[in-house]
């Protein structure tokens, strides 16, 4: 990786951050409409995996709750992230859900879709489609660890290596699912083992080494577009919040919170691309310059956008993108 590839990768790890704080506020201050789920800690696995994609190729994304940094590596603007927080007329979903649930399938990406594993078998039937069709496109999901243990992700798991299908399943082991620790849904320490029963190739990596998840990621998709199937990669990192806004994470040691604050994503890389004379301090400033800047711009943009109106309500929210007439809204039925 050149030097600019990897300021890149410091870019869309600072812009997740800043861009989460700025959620942050705006939520203390009302203004989101729903919860706000950080990926605070884990902005290395994010980042580094979806930054393997190839959008040429006809790469396809779907990112999970924690993934605000692989939307962005994948082309979502700072702007439209704000605007669906906000909840705006002119954001992705037009008002009508919410945080990360922004889909562009022109830009290769399907959002969030709540029941956990189900994101899996979606990929699949993209991925399956494009095999037919003999295109040379890697789909990504990512998973977390509470997500491996629902039967949906069984069963996506195992379809996708029987039919082996050009996938890169990121398994996001972040310790926690909501207030369960990991050692109190699983007997096994690793959900790697989980993908070795269907007979996947797996990968277990530093979820906090950008550079790592990159390699890993990079292997694997080089994988699936050869014809080698899919691959899960299991990234090891720590939710560094509760699992949204409102959870005051109570329940998780301040030891192992400080332990892991040690091991910060950012700190670590910025740490890492000077001592390697990768980048010097005026690079790592310029690249912090460029997100305050964007972020004023677009959280600016995002507040002055008009919200939905009422009337359009069931308007758009199937594949019909008309907006027809409330009955009883301003009609005469
Ligand atoms: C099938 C299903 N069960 C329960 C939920 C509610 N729920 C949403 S997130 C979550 C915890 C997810 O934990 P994990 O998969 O480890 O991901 P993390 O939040 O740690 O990133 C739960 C239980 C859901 N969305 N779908």
């Amino acid at each position: 990786m050149d030097k600019q590839q990897q300021l890149d990768l410091l870019f869309f790890m600072r812009l997740t951050r800043s861009l989460e704080d700025r959620l942050d506020n705006l939520y203390k201050q009302g203004k989101i409409v729903g919860g706000l789920f950080r990926s605070l800690g884990q902005e290395a696995t994010a980042v580094g995996s979806a930054y393997a994609l190839d959008q040429k190729q006809g790469d396809m994304l779907s990112p999970l709750t924690r993934d605000l940094g692989a939307l962005l590596v994948a082309g979502a603007q700072a702007r439209e992230v704000f605007a669906n927080y906000l909840w705006r007329a002119t954001s992705l979903s037009k008002g009508r859900d919410q945080n990360l649930h922004i889909t562009d399938l022109k830009r290769g990406f399907i959002g969030t879709i709540s029941p956990l594993g189900t994101l899996i078998a979606v990929m699949n039937g993209v991925m399956l489609a494009a095999k037919i069709q003999k295109k040379k496109s890697v789909g990504m999901v990512y998973i977390g660890d509470g997500g491996t243990s629902t039967g949906a992700f069984h069963e996506a798991a195992n379809f996708a290596a029987v039919q082996n299908l050009p996938m890169v399943i990121v398994g996001e082991n972040n310790s926690y699912a909501y207030t369960t620790p990991t050692t109190k849904q699983m007997r096994i320490l690793n959900l790697a083992d989980r993908a070795k029963a269907y007979g996947m190739a797996s990968e277990i990596v530093d979820g906090n080494d950008v550079m790592a998840v990159y390699g890993s990621a990079r292997r694997a998709v080089d994988r699936a577009r050869d014809g080698g199937g899919p691959t899960f990669i299991e990234a090891k990192t720590f939710r560094m919040r509760g699992h949204a806004a409102h959870d005051n994470q109570s329940y998780v040691a301040k030891e192992t919170l400080d332990q892991w604050r040690k091991r910060d994503p950012i700190a670590q890389f910025e740490k890492a691309l000077t001592e390697k004379k990768v980048a010097a301090a005026p690079d790592i400033e310029e690249v912090k310059k460029r997100v305050d800047q964007l972020l004023d711009e677009d959280l600016a943009w995002a507040e002055s956008q008009p919200s939905p109106a009422p009337e359009d309500a069931l308007g758009g929210v199937y594949a019909d993108d008309s907006q027809p007439k409330a009955v009883g809204v301003g009609s005469e039925e």
